[in-house]
């Protein structure tokens, strides 16, 4: 598809569907496996509108065998008949023409807004073949595309008693995603969170490929998102407060609660769709909450010292919560068009919050109690941190440029070539020091485990000195919107290199939940980086290669001509295989084959270091993304919070997935 001859002037008007090809990015954000994900949220969104003007119940997908997707749901089915003005049938229409969907208003609260409600004409065109059936009027009507082209007329091809619906499945074409292997998982987390969020839905999820299955239900709605959310967690509520009300056909929907630890979680929605960016609902639901538990606790003389003042971040303290709205014509603003810019939409929140809350805390006095204690506590800590702040910034302008001693800068100083190691351990610090391009490459050593910051107030954080050296070599603060400046940060790449074994991966997991609740813009921004060094090295006369997992070294194996299992090995309970023949020059005797694996960064020496981890022509480095901000919360608080059993679980469950080797 790549037609890189192909400009703007040469072609004036592409028609529908060859636009969509020529240009998908357009239509799903990227062709990465982010927008190979989108093709499948399409097709489930136009069943939820379904769902949402009151006709559908139940939505299943289905991964199939060959790595096609199916979407059935039990709606109305898409209209079939002939087309007033197109003169074919509906159904061709809304599978081939672009935005055809919207012209049927289906329902108030369209699922549409940033990339959503793009039309399943564009996942059609997208595809390298779909097939829709329609289950309506008694009759199954079916047709088939090959890249969005229709290859025959819609067919009657069978009969129904009773059931209504649309089934859709696609295969993505590979002509356009360079990845098109669905991940059960990821999908698995978007569903899951649209069962929540409509409380009347089932929706199922089916992997045909290692039989895995799920099924999600939610009588609750939000308030089991906000439980589900909180599963490890100690509830200081008690159960989760709930508050709804709608206005001008707006609907709002609250559910929080507030647990024992230092993190506050919101997530809000707009017709289903995730406004990361937050806006003015979230405005409203912040500014309700402040003067609600404020009031109440000046009504109830609940603050002992007139040195404190409770502010708006005392109050989220251990908060979780999930903000649902419905709005007719949603306007989306921000970066990534994920915040929400209606205005009216403040003050419909605020008026529910502040009465509906104003109520609860009214009829339940110890919970409020249990409430402003929390927040008086986190004000203390926040009054401390502002000290261990000041002198983090003291201790800044008296250094020589303020950066931490065992930080091996680079001396070019534009930040977007530059790269951060953070390295774990001092002898791998010393040989990526060695090995490294001086030019752009910085090396900042880390010394052991560095603290939980799950587990520990932003005081105590601002206190350890890893993270101090951290903080300061990155250079943009620490925290949210007002304490951390992107725009600041010294380095393009900041890329963690830890060990492959258990202490490299819970050292990884610190550092990655360090940055997922104090640095979040460094992830959000596409900055964060896993170095991948090699586990074996193999060895063949002169000759040397590096293998990155088992695989590979197996095939390397098999390139040289070596059955593994004929080496003279010693096989040892992790599964290495370790046969070192070498002489004292370091070359292994020709047919002979030495097989190492590196049971550290520290067994490298710098040019191995050099050439198979870090040199930017011949490195593997893994982007760390935060596609589901609920699922990546939840891993972290399962990973490093309080209570082990659901770590071990979680753990268990994911090892083979995640990569997490415990
Ligand atoms: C247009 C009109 C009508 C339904 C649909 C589209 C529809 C589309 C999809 C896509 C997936 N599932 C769907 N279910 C329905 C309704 C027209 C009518 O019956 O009045």
């Amino acid at each position: 598809m790549a037609d890189n001859s192909y400009k703007e002037s040469d072609i004036k008007v592409l028609k529908g569907l060859e636009h969509v090809r020529k240009r998908p990015a357009m239509y799903i954000g990227d062709v990465s496996s982010r927008g190979l994900h989108h093709l499948a949220y399409e097709v489930v969104d136009n069943s939820i509108d379904e769902a949402l003007a009151g006709f559908a119940t139940k939505i299943s997908l289905t991964i199939n065998k060959d790595g096609s997707v199916t979407v059935e749901d039990n709606g109305r089915g898409i209209p079939t008949g002939i087309h007033p003005t197109e003169k074919i049938s509906t159904l061709e229409v809304v599978m081939t023409q672009l935005n055809a969907g919207g012209k049927f208003d289906r329902n108030t609260y369209k699922v549409s807004g940033g990339l959503h409600g793009v039309g399943v004409s564009v996942v059609n065109a997208l595809s390298e073949w779909l097939e829709v059936e329609v289950y309506r009027d008694g009759k199954i009507n079916y047709q088939k595309y090959v890249r969005g082209e229709p290859v025959s007329k819609v067919k009657e091809t069978g009969k129904v008693k009773e059931k209504t619906g649309t089934r859709v499945t696609f295969y993505p074409d590979n002509e356009i995603f360079k990845d098109i292997n669905f991940k059960y998982s990821t999908l698995e987390d978007r569903l899951r969170e649209l069962a929540y969020l409509n409380k009347s839905l089932t929706i199922k999820i089916k992997d045909e490929r290692n039989k895995k299955e799920n099924e999600f239900h939610y009588k609750g709605g939000i308030i089991d998102f906000v439980k589900y959310l909180d599963e490890n967690e100690k509830s200081l509520t008690g159960k989760p407060v709930y508050v709804e009300g709608n206005k001008d056909n707006i609907q709002v929907e609250v559910a929080f609660q507030y647990n024992e630890s230092f993190n506050d979680n919101i997530y809000t929605f707009v017709n289903n769709i995730n406004t990361h960016e937050g806006g003015t609902h979230l405005e409203g639901f912040k500014s309700a909450l402040t003067r609600t538990l404020n009031f109440f606790a000046s009504k109830n003389n609940l603050i002992k010292s007139d040195k404190i003042s409770l502010t708006g971040d005392d109050f989220r303290e251990g908060l979780t919560c999930v903000i649902s709205t419905k709005v007719p014509e949603p306007q989306f603003e921000g970066q990534t068009k994920t915040k929400l810019g209606n205005s009216e939409v403040k003050g419909i929140v605020q008026t529910v919050v502040n009465e509906q809350l104003g109520n609860f805390l009214e009829e339940n006095p110890s919970v409020a109690r249990k409430i402003i204690d929390k927040a008086v506590r986190a004000a203390e800590a926040r009054r401390a941190a502002q000290l261990a702040r000041e002198t983090v910034r003291k201790k800044n302008s008296i250094d020589s440029f303020g950066l931490p001693g065992k930080l091996a800068d680079c001396s070019i100083s534009d930040p977007e070539q530059c790269e951060l190691y953070m390295v774990e351990g001092d002898s791998a610090g010393g040989s990526a020091k060695q090995g490294r391009d001086r030019r752009f490459q910085a090396i900042l050593p880390l010394k052991g485990k560095i603290l939980n910051v799950e587990k520990a107030r932003i005081n105590k954080i601002l206190e350890n000195d890893e993270i101090k050296n951290i903080i300061t070599a990155i250079g943009a603060g620490i925290g949210n919107s007002d304490d951390f400046d992107v725009s600041k940060v010294r380095y393009g790449k900041i890329i963690l290199m830890c060990d492959a074994d258990v202490d490299g991966s819970h050292i990884r997991t610190l550092l990655l939940t360090f940055f997922y609740r104090h640095m979040r813009e460094v992830v959000d921004a596409g900055k964060l980086f896993i170095a991948q060094p090699p586990l074996y090295k193999i060895k063949k006369g002169k000759q040397e290669f590096y293998a990155y997992d088992d695989a590979e070294r197996d095939s390397i194996l098999k390139s040289l001509k070596i059955d593994k299992n004929k080496i003279k090995a010693e096989i040892t309970p992790e599964g290495e295989i370790n046969e070192i023949v070498e002489d004292e020059t370091g070359a292994v005797p020709e047919g002979k084959v030495a097989i190492s694996r590196f049971k550290g960064l520290g067994e490298m020496n710098p040019e191995q270091l050099w050439s198979t981890t870090m040199n930017p022509e011949t490195r593997t480095i893994l982007l760390v993304t935060n596609e589901n901000a609920s699922a990546a919360d939840k891993m972290f608080r399962v990973l490093m919070g309080e209570e082990v059993e659901p770590r071990r679980k979680f753990i268990e469950e994911n090892a083979k997935y995640a990569n997490i080797d415990v």
